[in-house]
């Protein structure tokens, strides 16, 4: 196994049954690189740089894989944990996965919608960071927790998931043998045009993830 790729764990503290879940596969994950495609945390912050204790067992257990971070909507202050400075929605990486080249991103800048944008703009700025900072651990994790809803609620959204798969289909157009988008708990694996595109899923109902071997992917479910 070249690669895993896990996105929307929406990890909750140790209560919580997808961070459970997701610790036991961390244990015995053999894939030297782990892509982290966003929502590994349902809401990820550091008051003063230092990451809500609930989370620390999973920051622990990722201690030894060579990662790849990216910004999901609810932990889009995760990658700045690891010394990336990338936040912004539609944040992409593009780098080998095994023997192919991937195109790698959360998958909610399909989400073109003003609401969207608008409010992700806020949270996602100078203003709300200086705001959490602020407010102290307690009141920093009820309000990202208020803002963040409650788990498991919503269905896949069915024109996401189709702008995801024609923004798949754009990026193998342009060269990308492996395009990777989660976001909307849509667990897929499949191929366009020659490619591969990829949802990882989600550990709320799913328990899925991305398995890269040489030029071959996959989307296993983690029994464990
Ligand atoms: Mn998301």
């Amino acid at each position: 196994m070249d690669a895993a790729i896990v996105s929307d764990v929406h990890c909750d503290g140790p209560d919580s049954v997808a961070q459970q879940d997701f610790l036991r596969f961390l244990a015995g994950c053999p894939a030297p690189t782990l892509v982290l495609a966003g929502d590994i945390f349902h809401a990820f912050w550091a008051p003063g740089g230092v990451p809500f204790v609930a989370y620390q067992p999973v920051l622990d257990a990722l201690r030894g894989f060579d990662l790849v971070v990216l910004p999901g909507n609810h932990d889009f202050h995760l990658p700045a944990q690891f010394g990336l400075a990338a936040a912004s929605i539609g944040t992409t990486i593009e780098r080998r996965l095994g023997g192919l080249s991937a195109v790698l991103s959360h998958g909610d800048e399909v989400d073109r919608s003003l609401k969207y944008r608008l409010f992700h703009g806020v949270l996602r700025g100078p203003g709300f960071s200086w705001l959490l900072d602020r407010l102290g651990t307690e009141l920093a994790w009820e309000t990202l927790h208020r803002l963040a809803g409650p788990l498991g609620l919503g269905k896949p959204d069915g024109a996401l998931v189709a702008a995801q798969r024609a923004l798949a289909g754009q990026r193998i157009a342009g060269g990308a043998e492996l395009v990777v988008m989660g976001h909307t708990h849509a667990p897929s694996c499949e191929r366009i045009d020659g490619g591969w595109f990829l949802n990882p899923g989600d550990w709320v109902e799913h328990r899925t993830y991305g398995v890269v071997r040489g030029r071959e992917v996959e989307l296993r479910c983690f029994e464990g």
